[in-house]
């Protein structure tokens, strides 16, 4: 038997301690109906009443009913109210599971954490971002079980850290006089008059020097061993095609670790190309984001709030030429990639897709352009780069991009306002 209070005090004391303080209220019953919002209820009473099995079956039915409004429609309309059942349902199912686990179900802690990840990627934050902080401590039990079983098994020194390996495939010959300027560490003043106000890009070098990321002999070094270890259990999604405007594209939700086993360490490639793109990693495992740093440049923008993107792949991801909103630094941790550049007074020549998903998107295959259906490409002006480790492009808001990595590569973006 494991109790309530035994699995509250291991995740931290962070769970609510009784039934008033869950903070069900912020659900609108009548959207859910009464079938469904009498489940959730009976779910939280035999959380309470410590009744592990009973309250993981009904977990997982609700899961399964939340689910489908979830896939309904357009993300965007999906009421708030499903997302905070997923995620409310989520902590009871990872609570339980965690207690199973302590009863002797051994793989249960891993289905915690997984639960936990899935009511991150699916849900609405509740009571403080609770699922955060439930899935950190989780980690932290996992990884303790872990160190104990490797070292009764082969000893503390066996371990060796594998350093991504970065050669380089299909790098492309630059001409000098289109290539994006580089400079060291500029003044804001400089940057802000020169670039932020000229809408140019440029390429600033020695900025990135004191991340813990980049730091080769630290003990937060991006080795493959160290993103397993900070994140391998972790759920993410993956791209899986070549570019996300091809038929064939789709995305499917693995741990890091089997990401990194089927996609980076292979190098026949069996199973295609996997892009971890454009993913909110920072905030689903805030341990990493002590590896990097906000650019100060980003202190320029008018708003606090930087979006922070993870995009972790093999050599060979092409993000099409597209445009975002904001302004941006696409910061170079690990590996290479290559960039064209276009004005956005050439959108006419790049030929944006028609229809409101894709309009921000090129139909222009860039490195490959159809002449016949793309006539105007050739003559937009561009200019490129090679994004070296240690390297930050400066994009002013929607300046077209073409992105293609040339190794094992993992960048961050910093998008700012
Ligand atoms: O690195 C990539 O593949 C794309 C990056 C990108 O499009 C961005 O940072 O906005």
């Amino acid at each position: 038997m494991c109790t309530l209070q035994e699995v509250c005090e291991e995740l931290c004391n962070i769970i609510p301690s009784s039934k008033d303080k869950f903070g069900l209220s912020i659900i609108d019953k009548n959207l859910l109906g009464d079938a469904c919002f009498t489940m959730l209820d009976i779910a939280v009473n035999e959380f309470f009443s410590s009744n592990w099995p009973r309250c993981h079956h009904l977990c997982k039915v609700l899961l399964d009913i939340t689910w489908e409004h979830l896939n309904t429609g357009h993300w965007k309309d999906v009421a708030i109210s499903w997302r905070y059942t997923y995620t409310f349902v989520s902590l009871l199912k990872a609570a339980s599971e965690y207690a199973l686990y302590k009863i002797g179900r051994s793989y249960a802690l891993k289905e915690a954490i997984a639960t936990c990840d899935m009511g991150l990627l699916m849900g609405a934050p509740v009571l403080d971002s609770i699922l955060t902080k439930v899935v950190t401590q989780l980690q932290r039990l996992s990884t303790q079980t872990t160190e104990s079983h490797s070292s009764q098994n082969i000893g503390p020194d066996t371990k060796c850290s594998t350093n991504i390996v970065t050669q380089l495939s299909d790098v492309p010959s630059l001409t000098p006089e289109y290539t994006v300027d580089v400079l060291q560490c500029p003044s804001l003043q400089y940057f802000m008059e020169h670039h932020v106000l000229a809408a140019k890009p440029v390429v600033i070098a020695g900025a990135m020097e004191h991340w813990p990321a980049m730091d080769l002999k630290g003990p937060r070094h991006w080795s493959l061993d160290y993103i397993k270890t900070t994140a391998g259990c972790r759920t993410v999604p993956i791209e899986v095609g070549s570019k996300y405007t091809d038929e064939s594209w789709s995305q499917k939700l693995m741990t890091v670790t089997d990401f990194i086993n089927t996609y980076i360490m292979d190098p026949n490639k069996q199973a295609g190309v996997g892009y971890l793109a454009q993913h909110q990693l920072f905030d689903q495992i805030p341990e990493l984001l002590e590896d990097v740093s906000i650019p100060s440049y980003c202190g320029l923008g008018e708003c606090a709030d930087v979006d922070i993107n993870a995009w972790f792949g093999p050599a060979g991801t092409i993000s099409p030429l597209h445009q975002d909103p904001k302004h941006n630094f696409l910061c170079q941790a690990v590996g290479e990639k290559y960039l064209r550049l276009y004005d956005i007074k050439y959108t006419p020549q790049l030929y944006p897709h028609s229809g409101y998903l894709l309009c921000n998107t090129s139909a222009v295959d860039v490195e490959s352009p159809d002449q016949d259906k793309h006539p105007l490409f050739s003559a937009a002006p561009y200019t490129e780069c090679i994004l070296k480790p240690g390297q930050m492009l400066y994009l002013p808001p929607k300046y077209w991009h073409y992105v293609r990595s040339l190794s094992v590569s993992f960048s961050v973006s910093f998008w700012w306002e």
